[in-house]
């Protein structure tokens, strides 16, 4: 079954962040998932700027960078100048006045345009930048932090994202507690990707090739 696995990197081991990145790489991840966080749109400070920039030397897979900040556009060059094509940035649209004018900019610089969708947003208020977005990063858990549980009312939404992202053109991934169980739940029904933390990654005692080969030979 065709689905990716995205690493949140806010999981890894900071005192070893370039053997991490590198065994994640040769472990078959598909990307890297990098949460930036300002402490004011989310009650945490995780990742940043010189993060963001250090794993982008220190792999040439994909990035997908999510945005949990307050107004991106002010300050969203710093990120989309360090970028390359093939790269994701997702914003959160309730951060900014004028989320599609955000989402321009990323296209703009080539890259792919994603939004995040809190577990208390509604799809309905998103429906336009639907059709402008390539990719929705459906949350769920609120956002700022790692190991927390799974809200289970966010499913029927995912249920109706799937029915319509053929029409609209993006493609769904799924972020936050993350399980094997969810994985082969949701990737038949057409979930494109998942982002991989402490729930199912990181601090396991099990090398990260070992995982992910254990995710792709699940049954469907
Ligand atoms: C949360 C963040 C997520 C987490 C991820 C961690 O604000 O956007 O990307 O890092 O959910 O995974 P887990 O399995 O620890 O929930
Ligand atoms: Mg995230």
């Amino acid at each position: 079954m065709n689905f990716e696995l995205n690493a949140s990197m806010m999981c890894a081991n900071y005192g070893n962040l370039e053997e991490e990145v590198k065994n994640l790489a040769e472990g078959g991840i598909d990307s890297f998932h990098i949460d930036i966080m300002d402490g004011r749109y989310v009650p945490n400070y995780a990742m940043s700027l010189n993060d963001m920039r250090y794993i982008a030397h220190a792999t040439d897979k994909p990035l997908d960078v999510h945005l949990m900040v307050e107004h991106p556009n002010n300050n969203i060059n710093l990120f989309l100048k360090n970028l390359r094509k093939g790269d994701t940035v997702y914003i959160h649209p309730e951060a900014e006045y004028h989320p599609s004018t955000t989402l321009q900019s990323i296209i703009d610089a080539g890259l792919i345009p994603g939004i995040a969708i809190n577990p208390g947003t509604s799809v309905e208020t998103v429906t336009e930048m639907l059709r402008i977005v390539e990719k929705v990063l459906v949350m769920s858990v609120n956002p700022g932090n790692a190991g927390q549980m799974y809200l289970p009312y966010v499913g029927k939404k995912i249920t109706k994202l799937l029915s319509i992202k053929e029409d609209m053109g993006f493609e769904i991934y799924w972020d936050g507690a993350c399980s094997a169980d969810k994985i082969q739940e949701y990737a038949p029904k057409g979930v494109k990707g998942f982002v991989l933390g402490t729930t199912l990654l990181f601090g396991q005692d099990r090398p990260y090739e070992e995982t992910l080969k254990k995710i792709h030979n699940l049954q469907f």
